[in-house]
């Protein structure tokens, strides 16, 4: 096992079992939603995948220590401190000599999940190329984590405070298969089609999961994005969610928000100016997120196994 890293006795013993296993990030705890309503919805993330026969890993900076699987009191601090730092790749080695806490981002946990083994990851949104990127450079290293990393990433797409046109353009150069679930669109978060076109679509667990054996074994390194849009009953008014989230950004520029920041200013914005109903709709999402991702994991894993009974042969 890698140095650093701490792994709950439930994690350790599925993953030396080869049984599934998810992870789960915490930057949506410590970011993602207000208190306690952050904590409430990462506490059903771990009861579905757990429903589904599957193990979560929830992942963050503990006291120093890489977590992979968190308690329920921990859990509680991350999602009760709102000043946890937000913790990427590059914080991940500052963050533990400092022996503080942090809530990973995509980034920050694919690249710990990767170290532990673990081959499927559970979010809300990723992050992307912000509008006017051209201009400020911002691409989050979510990006760039998922053209280096493998692992799968289940989203309901990425929010539309990014450049999703530009998002898709960058996942193609780098090489990252962007997978629609049951779709032919690439999903806009809180609304199910962006009208962007993914890569391909597939319509069952197991196909996805294929996919993914086929990539990993041929030595293909590097992630995979599957795009799960929000539930249909979820799913907000593009024209009114647009309208928030050109208001989030102007505030944003007025009052000089730069960097990391950037990101947690517009959930938050966004969440208080949509009254609430953006809050039901993430958590609705994030949550049939954690149930697909938990599936792609059994399927996956009942794959490898056969394999490894198999022979190579097939
Ligand atoms: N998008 C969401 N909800 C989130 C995030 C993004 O809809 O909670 C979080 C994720 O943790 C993501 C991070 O990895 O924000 C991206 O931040 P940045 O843009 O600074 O890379
Ligand atoms: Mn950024």
């Amino acid at each position: 096992m890698r140095p650093h890293l701490r792994f709950t006795d439930e994690v350790k013993e599925a993953l030396d079992a080869g049984r599934p296993v998810i992870a789960l990030e915490s930057t949506i705890i410590s970011h993602g939603f207000p208190y306690p309503a952050n904590v409430e919805c990462a506490r059903e993330c771990v009861r579905i995948a757990r429903e589904e026969g599957v193990v979560p890993a929830t992942i963050a900076v503990i006291g120093g220590q890489m977590a992979v699987g968190l308690s329920e009191a921990e859990v509680e601090r991350l999602g009760s401190n709102r000043d946890t730092p937000k913790a990427s790749r590059r914080d991940l080695p500052i963050l533990m000599a400092r022996g503080s806490d942090g809530a990973t981002t995509v980034a920050g946990t694919m690249a710990v999940a990767a170290m532990a083994g673990i081959s499927l990851f559970a979010t809300g949104g990723i992050g992307g190329v912000h509008r006017g990127a051209e201009r400020s450079f911002d691409i989050s290293a979510d990006l760039e984590e998922i053209a280096r990393t493998s692992l799968a990433v289940v989203s309901s797409g990425a929010k539309s405070v990014l450049d999703l046109a530009l998002t898709l353009e960058f996942l193609e150069t780098r090489g990252v298969p962007v997978l629609g679930y049951q779709t032919d669109a690439f999903p806009g978060f809180y609304t199910r089609d962006s009208g962007l076109p993914v890569d391909a679509r597939f319509d069952t667990p197991d196909e996805v999961a294929r996919v993914l054996q086929t990539k990993w074994e041929m030595g293909l390194q590097g992630g995979v994005l599957v795009t799960n849009p929000i539930p249909e009953e979820y799913a907000l008014d593009p024209v009114q969610i647009e309208e928030i989230i050109e208001r989030a950004i102007a505030e944003a520029r007025e009052t000089g928000v730069r960097g990391k920041a950037i990101t947690p200013f517009l959930l938050a914005r966004i969440h208080e100016l949509t009254g609430g109903a953006s809050e039901a709709a993430n958590k609705a999402l994030v949550w049939s997120n954690v149930r697909l991702a938990s599936r792609i994991a059994v399927a996956l894993a009942l794959r490898v196994r056969t394999r490894q009974i198999g022979g190579r042969q097939q």
